[in-house]
């Protein structure tokens, strides 16, 4: 149950998608096109000490072979280098004489289908010795505001929580998967890509390749979810498209489930600690916090983010006159770690939320009342945060009210103290969250079509969350026309402007951004041309749905008219083209509180959550049916990491949860009832007022669910149990607390 409000418009990308008519990369099939596959590394690091691929040439299916020394020559994948004295590990195409971690392809094989690919790639011989990565520090920030150590030693209480987040994998339904078709003829390579940022894809591909950016067409058709894992471009993206400028025909790799468990970028796995310095009135004085995270063999593009982002967000959305905040990253044996939804703010958000919960206990002060006391208020905001950030205008204390409201807190503690009166572990718990989403550029282009279509090309891409439903109506919106009369391009380097993509909770305050300020100079254009038309003053001219008409309203001109004016013969800019690149002024903060309530079998440990009611301040509101699909998209995710999810990995780094069968997603049936209310701060940072949802699910749901189940272990004595809290690390948790007990 929501409430959102705004109007609804439909999807637009429904209509095929609910009919099984989208077309996904591992749908195209052009003619002639062969298949690849990958023989991968088996071990978490080493020296290969052979590879023989001597069978697989020999046989009549293989059309190519690749392997490292194939590639040597070649670039690297690139990585963002956003954190000073960053070291940058990006990896080969194809392993060169040792593996970098476990999965990582060493070599390709391309026939003429799957199967006979797949066999191709049985028949390499890998042998490696097994070397264990040693400790290897590719990162180190700093943040640091007022005198931590002093402030710390004067407070009252000291409050120590140290949270260890499992390894996660982003599960898009749609695996990896790559088309590249290179034309001999024309010297030019187009490359079918889920992908949320189609144009780094073709700038890197192009530096990669050694071929020049307009040689390369990157096209993202319909995308399956990505979700943070599509985010950057992989070495097998690129193998694939060396392997059809080798063969001259089209090549096609898609991903097994298990290829992507293996070597698909993960999410999390950070372990952070922190202290909190709190005065008796409650008033939290100073804040330590450390966090380590890990890196897996090598750093895709946003590599650096999560450490990053959690660190930058601390303290999150409360007041903390002193704080010393450092984060670091290391190389590790499995897959590289990524953006996963929400990357670094669900770290952060766990960690001061964690906090916040223990202080109460400890002082034995209301949780709620605790977080009022110490957030900022919204008078305070905009302002800069210990990291250097500007912290955008939002209202916690609103949230807080809200929330109260909305969620009937006081009925919800009575009911759990009441479970607790009948022996049952319940508990309650809350979380807060300030989440620093879009910032940079984005751009968007305009034009009008021969019909009176208008024409609008984002840089912001499409994997399923509608974007093409966003796009038309901000378009709609700024244009004061139909929906209907918006056509939106996008996913393709072709036919849009050079841009950034859909990552980041970045695409409506930035990307629509764009669009508004392209629809701005488009409309000079129109005016303009539509008082030629009409011989009227430009500013005698106004708008209506269908098209311009004078003020004294005695002449008018259609969209369509106007379409055919604007391609007439002898007009320059046909069609009234028209191109923006917006760039924000700062970043936008979404923000949120939620409630959770938790009952646990003391029997078996099964937790269950019991309500979830979540306020939410994505600012201004788009299109409700969009925001709602999010913000419970990324509360499935957040539920499934707080309960459920973990890559797990034995000591000698074989991945021991390769399949669905190992890995537990959250299923509709483990969905609890939600409430979800939108209470919207309009953001001072872009020309929409426009936050970001996509990530708010991940960040805040996970930190109430969790606050909630220590709340409910705490009367048995637990106090530190780690994600995902399954029955089993529950049981596990209650039963040593239990025997403590008994040796007393
Ligand atoms: S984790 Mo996102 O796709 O920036």
């Amino acid at each position: 149950m929501s409430r959102i409000s705004g109007t609804t418009s439909v999807r637009r990308e429904d209509d095929a998608l609910l009919r099984g008519q989208a077309t996904f990369v591992d749908d195209l099939a052009p003619a002639g096109c062969l298949f690849l596959c990958f023989a991968r590394s088996a071990h978490a690091g080493g020296v290969i000490t052979r590879l023989d691929a001597e069978a697989a040439r020999r046989s009549a299916d293989a059309i190519l072979i690749l392997t490292g020394g194939d590639v040597a020559a070649l670039g690297r994948t690139s990585v963002n280098p956003l954190v000073p004295g960053l070291s940058a590990h990006p990896a080969p195409l194809l392993a060169q004489d040792r593996v970098l971690c476990l999965g990582q392809p060493v070599a390709a094989v391309v026939a003429r289908d799957r199967w006979a690919a797949m066999d191709l790639a049985e028949s390499i011989g890998v042998e490696i010795a097994p070397e264990l990565p040693g400790p290897c520090e590719a990162l180190r920030q700093t943040w640091s505001q007022g005198d931590t150590l002093a402030a710390m030693a004067r407070a009252d209480h000291v409050i120590t929580v140290s949270v260890q987040h499992a390894l996660l994998a982003p599960m898009a339904l749609e695996p990896r998967a790559a088309l590249a078709s290179w034309d001999v003829a024309a010297q030019a390579l187009t490359v079918w890509l889920p992908t949320q940022t189609p144009h780094r894809a073709r700038m890197d591909l192009a530096r990669i390749l050694g071929l020049s950016p307009d040689q390369v067409r990157v096209i993202a058709p319909h995308v399956g979810g990505s979700f943070g894992g599509k985010a950057s471009l992989y070495p097998e993206d690129t193998v694939v498209a060396l392997a059809s400028m080798r063969t001259g025909r089209p090549v096609k790799w898609t991903a097994t489930r298990s290829e992507d468990f293996l070597s698909a970028t993960a999410g999390r796995g950070g372990r952070l600690s922190a202290r909190l310095g709190v005065m008796a009135d409650g008033a939290f004085v100073a804040l330590e916090a450390e966090g380590a995270f890990p890196l897996g063999g090598w750093m895709p593009f946003s590599g650096a983010v999560p450490a990053r982002n959690a660190g930058r967000i601390l303290p999150g959305p409360y007041s903390v006159p002193h704080v010393d905040i450092t984060v670091s990253a290391a190389l590790t044996g499995h897959a590289p770690v990524g953006i996963y939804r929400g990357a670094g703010r669900p770290e952060a958000t766990l960690l001061m939320e964690r906090l916040v919960d223990e202080a109460a206990r400890t002082l034995n002060i209301d949780p709620v009342a605790l977080r009022l006391r110490n957030v900022r208020t919204r008078s305070d905001l905009p302002a800069p945060t210990a990291s250097g950030d500007i912290l955008d205008a939002s209202d916690f204390p609103g949230l807080i009210a809200t929330l109260r409201r909305s969620a009937g807190l006081r009925g919800l503690r009575r009911e759990v103290a009441r479970l607790r009166a009948r022996g049952t572990l319940a508990g309650l718990g809350m979380a807060l969250y300030a989440e620093p989403c879009g910032h940079g550029w984005e751009s968007a282009a305009i034009s009008l079509d021969p019909s009176g279509a208008i024409l609008v090309a984002t840089g912001s891409t499409s994997q399923g969350q509608g974007r093409e439903t966003a796009a038309a109506r901000i378009a709609a919106g700024a244009l004061g026309c139909a929906e209907e009369r918006v056509r939106v391009v996008h996913g393709d380097t072709a036919l849009t402007p050079e841009g950034i993509g859909a990552l980041a909770s970045r695409s409506t305050p930035i990307g629509g951004s764009a669009i508004v300020k392209a629809v701005r100079l488009f409309l000079r254009k129109a005016r303009a041309l539509a008082a030629t038309v009409l011989q009227a003053e430009p500013r005698s001219l106004v708008r209506n749905a269908a098209g311009w008409v004078t003020t004294t309203g005695t002449a008018s001109l259609s969209w369509e008219a106007l379409a055919q004016a604007a391609l007439a013969p002898g007009v320059r800019n046909k069609g009234l083209a028209t191109s923006a690149r917006y760039e924000a002024k700062g970043e936008a903060w979404a923000s949120g509180a939620v409630v959770a309530t938790v009952t646990i079998d003391p029997d078996t440990g099964v937790p269950t959550v019991g309500q979830i009611v979540w306020i939410d301040d994505a600012g201004v509101v788009i299109n409700p049916v969009l925001l709602e699909g999010q913000l419970l998209g990324g509360l499935a995710q957040g539920l499934g990491e707080a309960l459920m999810e973990r890559l797990v990995h034995d000591p000698d780094g074989q991945l021991l949860t390769g399949s669905l069968m190992d890995y537990r997603v959250p299923r509709a049936a483990d969905i609890p009832p939600a409430r979800i209310v939108s209470r919207p701060v309009r953001s001072r940072m872009n020309l929409l007022g426009a936050k970001g949802a996509g990530e708010a699910g991940c960040i805040g749901i996970p930190a109430a669910i969790i606050n909630a189940i220590h709340d409910a272990l705490a009367p048995a004595g637990v106090s530190r149990i780690d994600m995902p809290c399954t029955a089993q690390t529950i049981w596990t948790a209650l039963q040593a607390q239990a025997h403590k007990g008994e040796a007393r």
